[in-house]
């Protein structure tokens, strides 16, 4: 038996710790620790709620849209806040913009390098390459000569002569289970590149409708955007004297455009050739087998008037999968105090009521209580508290979110695209459906949701654009905002899906002030710490996926970061930080 330590896991947002127990180098247990605390439910205490969004977006510096509409929807929850059409819309368009950049960003940049040999691609042969390009993706009209992968190659061959690889340090390039074929490496290393400018320019869109990002603007009551007045200007590219005016709108479709190219002629097919050479990655990874969704994106068709979020409404629907069982859908309320709980058997936080009693986020608490040893150490006490995260169940068990969760709940409810989509990429692959439960199929799974996203996009922008032309302009109810108002006392939950999976933000107004605010969050859900059930212990999505893998070279644990990667962590959000006594060295230790 020996411990394995990745202690911070790199290319991900936040600290996070795994301790794996081998046996003959497979995983035998594996313990998930967030090493840093953040205290924003402490900070929310006693504030107005209308500024809870702001303070709950910087949470985390990835999705901060994700949390300021969520804490918005909260807040319009609780005080029965309705917005109009086109603000559901709006905000339709900005966190799928989020999740199609977040995935592409994700893909590329911080989870390709566990597949892609980037030292392996100076062996390429650039015609090779370019040939495979066309092959991949016939569309493809630019950046696919021998000419275009020379210059992406000497550009590598000059990086790797200075002897300064930056952030491809540390890399384990050569290690054994790195499969691909220069020339594939190659190409994906320049689309890492391209995937660089992509993501700078389709940022914009959330820039036009939230006026910066990261951290846009929002307010509760809708979107605080005025859109273009007159039919003309959207025909003949006049600036009008609004915020969103034809400039606004027309960069909103074309970052759409620009959106559905990318995901289209580069992510799909890299994911596609890149999965076909790890078709063994289908197998692992498996996890907790249980998926939930509070589902997200309102469905606009049809819909008049103002309204608040119906669950039975959504593009991606509400529920629960158990036991990787798709024929049933387990209904979901989170504010049912048996569904949505929170523990902290295995955290460092304290609970009046005691440690081993869940909470739901209504009545949670947030009293940190460190119990671990003092850095630098060489174990986290595993069998005591052991990290920052805490641990949310529906009804006692583990959950895994996020893009798989997503993809399997829409196929589950029979949504056409989805199904083509899955089940045209299964058969190109020569891969059963339970192949979708794996390391590979979470990583699969998230590039074909920034597709099924990016095409309901233009769908979305099109419906505005109508709405718009008929007259109807408003994305803002401004009657709200008006404490006086307000019932002394309101409870409310907002739901998103964020790229990483079900967010749900709950909120107690006191007399116009907040009393308690809770936050759970995708990353918290899937890298949260054991619980036990009668002393028997529940792990996590990240632990539970981790146990069986074997190391082919325990010194460069690869194997782990797939299998963490491919739930792209972001620890901001899962403890919601600055420590200044935090663990910063990078290390792997062998004990
Ligand atoms: Ni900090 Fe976030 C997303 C939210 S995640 S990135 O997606 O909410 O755990
Ligand atoms: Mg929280």
């Amino acid at each position: 038996m020996s411990t394995i330590v990745v202690d911070p896991v790199t290319r991900i947002e936040g600290h996070l710790r795994i301790e794996a127990v081998t046996e003959d180098g497979i995983i035998k247990q594996a313990s998930s620790a967030g090493t840093m605390l953040r205290g924003i439910e402490i900070i929310l205490k006693d504030r107005d709620p209308r500024d809870a969004w702001a303070f709950t977006q910087r949470i985390c510096g990835v999705c901060t849209s994700s949390h300021a509409i969520t804490s918005v929807r909260a807040i319009e929850d609780a005080l029965k806040y309705k917005i109009p059409v086109n603000a559901h819309i709006i905000r339709n368009l900005i966190d799928g913009a989020q999740f199609v950049h977040d995935h592409v960003v994700h893909f590329y940049h911080l989870h390709a390098l566990d597949w892609v040999d980037v030292v392996s691609a100076l062996k390429a042969d650039p015609t090779i390459t370019a040939a495979l390009q066309t092959c991949i993706s016939p569309s493809r009209q630019e950046n696919n000569t021998p000419e275009y992968f020379t210059v992406v190659k000497t550009k590598l061959q000059t990086f790797v002569n200075s002897g300064q690889l930056g952030i491809f340090n540390n890399g384990y390039w050569g290690h054994p289970e790195y499969k691909l074929p220069p020339e594939l490496n190659l190409l994906a290393f320049a689309h890492y590149l391209e995937a660089l400018a992509w993501q700078r320019s389709v940022a914009r869109l959330h820039a036009v409708f939230g006026g910066k990002n990261p951290h846009p603007s929002f307010a509760i009551g809708g979107m605080p955007c005025a859109i273009s007045l007159h039919d003309e200007d959207l025909a003949t590219n006049q600036k009008a004297d609004t915020r969103i005016d034809k400039v606004g709108l027309a960069l909103v479709g074309e970052v759409i455009q620009q959106m559905r190219k990318f995901v289209d002629q580069v992510y799909v097919p890299d994911t596609l050739a890149i999965a076909g050479y790890y078709k063994d990655w289908f197998t692992k990874g498996e996890g907790v087998g249980n998926f939930l969704t509070y589902g997200d994106f309102p469905i606009t068709a049809g819909m008049t008037g103002d309204s608040l979020v119906e669950p039975n409404n959504l593009f991606i629907p509400r529920g629960v999968i158990l036991d990787r069982n798709l024929s049933v859908i387990h209904p979901l309320d989170m504010n049912d105090p048996e569904q949505v709980q929170e523990l902290v058997s295995s955290s460092w936080y304290n609970y009046s009521v005691g440690k081993d009693t869940p909470l739901h986020p209504y009545a949670g608490e947030t009293t940190p209580n460190y119990t671990g040893p003092q850095p630098p150490y060489e174990h986290l006490d595993v069998e005591k508290a052991y990290s920052w995260v805490k641990s949310p169940r529906w009804r006692g068990k583990a959950m895994e979110v996020g893009p798989l969760s997503h993809v399997l709940m829409l196929y589950a409810k029979g949504h056409e695209g989805t199904r083509a989509l899955v089940d045209k990429t299964l058969t190109d692959l020569k891969l059963p459906l339970s192949a979708l439960f794996s390391t590979m199929g979470r990583t699969a799974a998230r590039t074909l949701e920034a597709k099924i996203l990016a095409d309901e996009m233009a769908v979305w922008f099109q419906q505005l654009q109508d709405n718009i032309k008929a007259g109807d302009l408003r994305t803002h109810n401004p009657t709200l905002f008006d404490p006086s108002t307000w019932p002394a006392q309101a409870t409310g939950a907002g739901f998103l899906e964020a790229p990483r999976g079900a967010l749900g933000h709950w909120v107690v107004i006191n007399n116009g002030k907040i009393s308690n605010y809770q936050a759970v969050v995708p990353t918290t859900w899937n890298a949260g710490p054991r619980t036990f059930v009668n002393n028997v212990p529940v792990s996590g999505p990240y632990e539970a996926a981790l146990v069986g893998h074997k190391l082919a070279n325990p010194d460069q644990p690869l194997e782990i970061l797939r299998t963490i990667h491919s739930f792209d962590p972001c620890m901001g959000c899962a403890v919601h930080v600055m420590d200044a006594e935090g663990e910063e060295l990078i290390q792997v230790k062998i004990l």
